[in-house]
C-alpha cells in the first residue's frame, strides 16, 4: 500500500479575486501535491472557496446579484485562474455544497450531544472583514468608534447583541497546550508555535458560534433562526472533502490530515487554537501539521481589496511573457519559481516586479539557460544531433547531482521551498561551471571526440536532473527542458519520479535530441528599465543578489549638516563616515497620519506624521510616486531632527528615505509592525 499525504490550502473567500497572496498558499501546495505524487504516493490535494461569509452575500448585494450567481462565478473564476496556474488539484470543496451543509450540521450536532456547545447572551465587536469578534480592550473606542485590530482600513466594528450558541472552547486550552508541546511537528513554524502558545496561555474565551440573523450561510441544526458561523462553517470542509459525516471509509483513509497550509493571519486563532479544540470535542484526531507561512506585501502592506493593492499573478505572468518573449505558460511558472526563490517561506516579502525581471534573467534565463543550451548546442554540432556516448571518466557533476539530490529531498520535506531552489541553483552554477573548465569548444577544436562526448553526455544528464528538481515548481518549464533533451516519448512509459537515489545515466546515447531554443527569453535591459519606468505601481526592496538600491532622501534634499557628516571640500574622495558621525542622524519610525497634494507644488506632498509621543509637518517630494491617500497608515523611516525648513509657506520638520533605481522610487518601511517612533540602528 503506498503512502498517503493529504494536504489543504485554506478555501479562500470569494468576495475577493485570486491574487498573489491566495496563489502563494495555492502553488505551495501544488508544489508539495507534485513532490509528493513523484514519490509514488497517494495525493489528496484540496483547495477551495469559503462562500457562506457575511462579506460574500455583501459583496453580491453590492453588485446586485443574489448569493448564489455570484459565488457560482467567483468560484469558477478561482478554479480557472487554479488551472491557468499550473495548479493541479485532486478535489475542489465549495462551502455552498449540500454535503458541506451536512458535514456542519453533523460536526454541531456531535458537539451539542457531547455537552461543548451551549446557548447564551452574546455581545461582541465585529469586522466583517475578517469575519472576526474582538474584545474592548482588543478594539478600544477612539473618536468615537472602534476599529479592527489587524487592519485599521476596515470598515469600524459592529455591535451585535443576540442570544447565541457557544462553542467551549475555554475547556480545550489545557489539552492543546499538552497536544501541542507533545508534538513538535504539529505547529511549524516554531515561532509561530510559540505565538499560539502564548495566545492560548492568555486564556481561551468560549466561542460564539450562531449568528441571530437567518440568512446567506448553513443553519443551525433543529433551529433554523441560527446561522453558523462562517469560521465554524468552514473549517470544518477539511472533514467534508473526506467524506464526513456519511462515508466512514473515506475518512478513515484519509483523515487525520497530513498538512494544512495557511498563511499566518488565520494561523494562531483559527488553525491552531479553534480548529484543534473542535476536533477533540467532537472526538477525532488532529492534523498532523499546519504550517503558517508569512505574507507578500504589496507596497508595505498586506495585500487586500480594502486597501487596494492586489497584484494577480496572471496578470503578472503576461507582463513577463510580453517583455521576454517567453511562452505564457513559461511565463506562469517563472512567476511561480520567484515566489518561492525570493521569499523564505515562514516569512514576509515586499513584491517587487524589479526582483521578478531581475530573477528571470539571472537565474532562468541565464543559468538554467544557459546550461541547457551550451550542452544541447555543442552536442548538435558535434554529434549530429543525438546524445553523445558517455564514459566513465566524468564523475563531478554526478556525485554532486546525488549528493545535491539528498540534501533537495530533505528541504522538501521540511517544506523549506527556497533552501530546495537554492540547493537546485548551486547545481545550476556547477553545470556552468563544468562547461567552462572542462572547455567542450577546445576538446571539439582538438578533435578529443570521445572526451567531448563524455563531458556532454555528463552536462546533458545534469541538466535533465534539474529538470526533476524544478518540476514541482516549473512543470510547464521542466516538461519543456525534457522535451528538448528528446525525453517528449519517454514521458509517457516513465513518469516523473522523484527516487530516493537518482538515476544516473538514463539519457540513452544516440537517442535523437530537439533542437536548442530559448525557455526563457532574457529581457534586454533597455526594455527592462521601460518597463519599471512604466509600472504604476513602485517596485519594493530589490533581491538580494541585485546590485543595492541607494538610499535617497525623498525631500527635501538633505543638506550637509542634518546627515551630520560635513563632507567638507577637501575630503570629496573620502566618503567614509565614523560611527560616531552616523550616530548623529536620528532616525524614527513615523506613521503617516494624514497626507495631501501641496497645490501648485507637481512633486510635493504635505504630511502629517506621527512619532508617538509627538506629531510632526513633512514635504515629501513624493507626488510623482505615491497617491496621497496610500500612504495614510504607513510607517515610514523619518530623519527626525533635520533642520526644519520652510517651503511654500508650510514648515518641514523632517524627511522620509527611499529608495530609487531605474526610476522606481520606493519609501523605506520596516518589515514588522513597529510603533511610531521607534528608533532605528
Ligand atoms: O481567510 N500573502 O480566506 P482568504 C500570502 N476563508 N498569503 C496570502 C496573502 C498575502 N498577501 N493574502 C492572502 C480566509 N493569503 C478564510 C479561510 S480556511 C478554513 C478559511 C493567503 O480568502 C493565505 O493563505 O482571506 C491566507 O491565510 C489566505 O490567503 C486567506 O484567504
Amino acid at each position: 500500500m503506498s503512502k498517503r499525504y493529504y494536504l489543504t490550502t485554506p478555501i479562500y473567500y470569494v468576495n475577493d479575486i485570486p491574487h498573489i497572496g491566495t496563489s502563494y498558499t495555492t502553488v505551495a501546495a501544488d508544489i508539495l501535491a507534485r513532490f509528493h505524487r513523484m514519490r509514488g504516493e497517494e495525493v489528496l490535494f484540496a483547495t477551495g472557496t469559503d462562500e457562506n461569509a457575511p462579506k460574500v452575500a455583501q459583496a453580491a448585494t453590492a453588485r446586485g446579484l443574489e448569493p448564489l450567481p455570484f459565488v457560482d462565478g467567483m468560484a469558477e473564476r478561482f478554479q480557472q485562474a487554479w488551472a491557468q496556474l499550473n495548479v493541479e488539484y485532486d478535489v475542489f470543496i465549495r462551502t455552498t455544497e449540500p454535503r458541506h451543509a451536512r458535514a456542519v450540521q453533523a460536526f454541531f450536532a456531535t458537539l451539542q450531544e457531547r455537552g461543548d456547545i451551549y446557548q447564551g447572551p452574546y455581545e461582541g465587536w465585529y469586522c466583517m472583514s475578517c469575519e472576526t469578534f474582538f474584545t474592548e480592550e482588543e478594539a478600544p473606542e477612539q473618536n468615537g468608534e472602534r476599529r479592527c485590530p489587524n487592519e485599521p482600513l476596515h470598515a469600524p466594528l459592529k455591535l451585535v447583541r443576540e442570544t447565541n450558541y457557544f462553542f467551549a472552547l475555554s475547556r480545550y486550552g489545557d489539552r492543546l497546550r499538552e497536544h501541542i508541546e507533545a508534538h513538535p511537528e504539529f505547529l511549524q513554524p516554531e515561532f509561530r508555535r510559540n505565538e499560539v502558545l502564548q495566545f492560548i496561555q492568555q486564556g481561551l474565551r468560549d466561542v460564539c458560534i450562531t449568528r441571530g440573523a437567518a440568512g446567506w450561510g448553513v443553519s443551525a441544526p433543529g433551529d433554523p433562526s441560527q446561522v453558523v458561523y462562517v469560521w465554524f462553517d468552514a473549517l470544518i470542509n477539511y472533514l467534508t472533502l473526506v467524506g464526513y459525516p456519511d462515508d466512514a471509509e473515506m475518512l478513515a483513509k484519509w483523515w487525520p490530515a497530513d498538512l494544512h497550509l495557511v498563511g499566518k493571519d488565520i494561523y494562531v486563532r483559527f488553525h491552531c487554537t479553534l480548529w484543534p479544540a473542535m476536533l477533540m470535542a467532537a472526538g477525532l484526531p488532529l492534523p498532523k501539521q499546519v504550517l503558517g507561512h508569512g505574507f507578500w506585501m504589496s507596497e508595505g502592506r498586506k495585500m487586500s481589496k480594502t486597501i487596494g493593492n492586489i497584484i494577480e499573478p496572471l496578470r503578472l505572468a503576461e507582463w513577463l511573457a510580453e517583455l521576454s518573449g517567453a511562452r505564457g505558460e513559461i511565463a506562469v511558472d517563472a512567476v511561480r519559481y520567484f515566489l518561492f526563490r525570493e521569499m523564505p517561506f515562514g516569512e514576509d516579502g515586499n513584491f517587487a516586479r524589479q526582483s521578478l525581471l531581475q530573477r528571470f534573467n539571472s537565474d532562468l534565463a541565464n543559468d538554467l539557460g544557459n546550461a541547457l543550451n551550451r550542452s544541447l548546442s555543442l552536442a548538435l554540432q558535434n554529434f549530429g544531433g543525438v546524445v553523445p556516448p558517455p564514459t566513465d571518466a566524468e564523475t563531478r557533476l554526478r556525485d554532486l547531482g546525488r549528493e545535491t539530490h539528498v540534501r533537495l529531498t530533505g528541504l522538501l520535506e521540511r517544506v523549506d521551498f527556497q533552501g530546495a531552489l537554492a540547493a537546485a541553483w548551486e547545481y545550476v552554477a556547477a553545470i556552468n561551471k563544468y562547461l567552462d573548465d572542462r572547455a567542450p569548444w577546445a576538446l571539439a577544436k582538438q578533435g578529443k571526440t570521445e572526451e567531448l562526448g563524455g563531458v556532454l553526455y555528463h552536462a546533458l544528464e545534469a541538466v535533465r536532473l534539474v529538470s526533476l528538481w524544478v518540476y514541482p515548481y516549473m512543470p510547464r518549464a521542466a516538461a519543456e527542458i525534457q522535451r528538448q533533451l528528446g525525453l517528449e516519448t519517454r514521458l509517457g512509459e516513465e513518469p516523473w519520479t522523484w527516487q530516493d537515489e537518482p538515476a544516473w545515466g538514463y539519457l540513452e546515447p544516440g537517442a535523437k535530441l530537439e533542437a536548442p531554443s530559448p525557455i526563457f527569453p532574457r529581457i534586454e535591459r533597455k526594455t527592462m528599465q521601460e518597463a519599471l519606468k512604466n509600472i504604476d505601481q513602485p517596485a519594493a526592496a530589490p533581491s538580494p543578489d541585485a546590485s543595492p538600491a541607494a538610499a535617497t532622501p525623498a525631500f527635501p534634499p538633505a543638506p550637509a549638516a542634518a546627515v551630520g557628516a560635513d563632507p567638507g571640500p577637501a575630503d570629496a574622495e573620502d566618503t567614509t563616515i565614523t560611527i560616531d558621525d552616523f550616530a548623529k542622524v536620528e532616525l524614527r519610525v513615523a506613521e503617516v497620519l494624514s497626507a495631501e497634494r501641496v497645490p501648485k507644488a507637481d512633486k510635493l506632498l504635505h504630511l502629517r506624521v506621527s512619532l508617538g509621543d509627538e506629531e510632526r509637518t513633512v514635504l515629501a517630494g513624493m507626488a510623482e510616486y505615491y497617491e496621497p491617500e496610500a500612504l495614510v497608515g504607513r510607517k515610514v523611516i523619518m530623519v527626525a531632527n533635520l533642520a526644519p525648513r520652510k517651503m511654500r509657506g508650510l514648515l518641514s520638520q523632517g524627511m522620509l528615505l527611499a529608495a530609487e533605481a531605474g526610476g522606481v522610487v520606493s519609501l523605506l518601511q520596516p518589515d514588522q509592525d513597529l510603533p511610531a517612533g521607534a528608533r532605528i540602528r
